[in-house]
This record gives C-alpha cells, sequence and structure tokens, in this order.
C-alpha cells in the first residue's frame, strides 16, 4: 500500500535496492571512447535479446526513435507512422526538425495500420514526390491502451515492407509487456523490423534509458547520430548496471502489472460516467472514456489528486492509467473505491 498511488504512467517507478546496489559497484569507462565495460556488456546482451548484431544504449526512447529514423531515411523522405503514434503525436516533431522527412500518419485498428493501405500509401521519389523509405510500427501501442500487436502482423507489415524496399523500425518502448501478453520471445518481433528500441525506464524500474538494436552498420552510424544529438555519455555504465538487472530480474514480474491493469479495468467499467471494455486491456496501460453529468474530467482528476492519486488526461475525453511495480493491488482497490465514492 502506498500513500501515493500515482498511475500518470511506469516511468515513475523507482529503481530497486538491487539496482541501486549495481549501480554502486559498476565498472565504468568513457563510453564516448567505447570503454565502459558495463555499457559494452548490456549492449551485447541486449543484441542477443532482439536477435540483432549490435545495439546503442541511448538516453531516452525518444532519442532512440530519433536516431532511428535519421539513420534509416535521407531528407525529403516520406515516413508511415501510426496516427496515434507516440513518434509522431509525443516527440516534439524529430521526423521534420531532425531527420527532415515527411510524416505519413495512417489511421489504424489498434496499432495495426491496414496493410492495403499501407500498399496504397507508399509512394516512389518522382519529379513532384517523395519516396517512402520507412514504416514506424509501436508495440505495445501506449495510445491504443497497451495493445499488444501481434508478431503475425508485424511479419506481414514487414513483408510488405522488404517488397517495397523499404525499412522498419519498431518503437518498442514496452516490447516486454508484448512478449509477456502473448508468452512469446520478444524475437518474434524483432526479427521483422531493421531497428527496435525499448526503454529500461518505464516498467523494467530504471532511472534513465533506452537500447536501439540493429545490424552492426546502422548502430554505426546510430552512434554518430547520437552524438550529434548530444546524447554521447562518458561513466554511462552506472545507468548500465541497472538496465543489467531489469534485463534479468524485471522482465517476468511485468505479468503482475497486467493483472493489475486487469482489475481496475474491471473496477471501473462498473462506474457512472466511464466507459472501458476490461476484455480489451492486454498488458499494463489503461484507456478509458469519461462522461459524467456532474464532473468535468478536470475535476475528477482533482479529486482524484486530493485522495493522493494521480492520472492524467490524454485528450479531451479520455483518461490514462498505467499500473506498474509501485503500485499493488491494495492500491487499486482504493483507487476503485475512491473513484466509486466520487461519481
Ligand atoms: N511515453 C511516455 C510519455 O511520453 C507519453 C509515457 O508516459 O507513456 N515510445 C513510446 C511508445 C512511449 O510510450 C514513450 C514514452 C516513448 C517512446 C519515449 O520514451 P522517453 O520518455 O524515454 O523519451
Amino acid at each position: 500500500m502506498h500513500e501515493t498511488v500515482d498511475l500518470r504512467s511506469d516511468t515513475v517507478t523507482k529503481p530497486t535496492e538491487e539496482m541501486r546496489k549495481a549501480m554502486y559497484s559498476a565498472e565504468v569507462g568513457d563510453d564516448v571512447f567505447g570503454e565502459d565495460p558495463t555499457v559494452n556488456e548490456l549492449q551485447k546482451r541486449c543484441a542477443e535479446i532482439t536477435g540483432k548484431e549490435s545495439a546503442l544504449f541511448v538516453p531516452s526512447g525518444t532519442m532512440a526513435n530519433c536516431i532511428a529514423s535519421y539513420v534509416l531515411t535521407n531528407e525529403g523522405d516520406e515516413v508511415i507512422v501510426e496516427e496515434k503514434s507516440h513518434i509522431y503525436n509525443m516527440e516534439v516533431a524529430h521526423l521534420t526538425l531532425i531527420s527532415r522527412v515527411l510524416p505519413r500518419p495512417l489511421p489504424s485498428n489498434k496499432g495495426e495500420i491496414d496493410l492495403n493501405l499501407i500498399k496504397k500509401s507508399i509512394r516512389k521519389r518522382g519529379l513532384h514526390v517523395p519516396g517512402t523509405s520507412l514504416i514506424c510500427l509501436e508495440n505495445t501501442h501506449n495510445f491504443w491502451g497497451g495493445k499488444a500487436i501481434s508478431p503475425e502482423y508485424v511479419k506481414e507489415a514487414y513483408e510488405l515492407a522488404k517488397n517495397e524496399g523499404l525499412h522498419v523500425h519498431l518503437d518498442g518502448a514496452r516490447i516486454f509487456n508484448a512478449s509477456i501478453a502473448y508468452k512469446k520471445p520478444v524475437t518474434e518481433w524483432t526479427k521483422y523490423c531493421d531497428t527496435v528500441m525499448f526503454c529500461f525506464s518505464k516498467g523494467l524500474s530504471c532511472p534513465v534509458g533506452s537500447i536501439l538494436c540493429g545490424e552492426k552498420e546502422v548502430i554505426e552510424e546510430a552512434k554518430r547520430a547520437r552524438k550529434l544529438l548530444g546524447g554521447g555519455m562518458r561513466q554511462a555504465g552506472v545507468l548500465a548496471a541497472c538496465a543489467l538487472v531489469a534485463i534479468d530480474k524485471m522482465i517476468k514480474r511485468l505479468e503482475e502489472d497486467h493483472k493489475k491493469a486487469k482489475r481496475l479495468a474491471e473496477g471501473l467499467s462498473e462506474l457512472p460516467g466511464i466507459k472501458i471494455n476490461p476484455e480489451e486491456v492486454e498488458t499494463n496501460i489503461i484507456i478509458f472514456e469519461f462522461s459524467h453529468p456532474g464532473l468535468s474530467i478536470e475535476d475528477f482528476l482533482n479529486r482524484l489528486r486530493e485522495n493522493k492519486i494521480l492520472a492524467l488526461a490524454i485528450s479531451t475525453t479520455q483518461i490514462r492509467m498505467v499500473t506498474h511495480k509501485d503500485v499493488d493491488f491494495e492500491d487499486i482497490e482504493r483507487v476503485l473505491e475512491v473513484c466509486k465514492s466520487i461519481l
């Protein structure tokens, strides 16, 4: 039971005791020279886990996505993105500002863009038009309520991309949540993309860090791009040490976060003013429609805050709640009781 129940994001998770100890004793070196043994070990392990040749430790998921698009495209290309994707909506337009590409947002069925629509939208470079060079996918899909995209879909999208000579980048910020939901190893998805990034700083509870994995040449270029963006870190082994604890100890427990999200959705679905189908909750993120005759969305969130419960509105009618290690089952029951009494 926690005094404050913070459901704004899984990014709020604090490092574990074991991580703090690992930080303390981490062997370090200058990573810009490639001399940090702990970072090197982490990169090697992550390349193995994703079945890629190489990996690069970076400060954030945003930077990893930005680097991926930068190295996989040329200026003036077009990039297919899903319309609710994080890369399109929440990353300060780096596709335009840094990669200098034209984003082509497409609608989808819960994060899976119809393959015929992708096919129809691919453009060949010509006198008047940009050429499509990259498709970005997201798994789990944040703003589709943590939807875990199937490996079959990613495979088909990848095959289509390859037939058309395009690259695929997978924003796998929460790829381990998808892997737990499907009970399949992450390679079931990562073998169908050119680059994949995942975050240590979300449900895996690290303080900082994400990783970009791909073929050796791509990651060599990515290293230059990381430097360009000011993301070259020196004794980053203290952070990599946490990430190593995360991949060894924090993946399996994500299942518990999914159960908490399901329970939360079940309880909320019975309350007036809230619309959510708990059956559709697959991982640790729930998004529900809020519409109450006596209460605005801001009032509701303020009332929750007065009760030391934090959540975020993600649109004028939708609230997102994210479960994680620093919220327990008792907390979930308290949230449900408070919501019931408010509504
Ligand atoms: N997501 C954050 C917010 O930015 C919304 C969150 O609280 O969920 N890809 C996906 C799918 C993400 O959800 C996020 C962060 C990122 C990329 C960016 O990661 P960071 O925050 O490390 O730059």
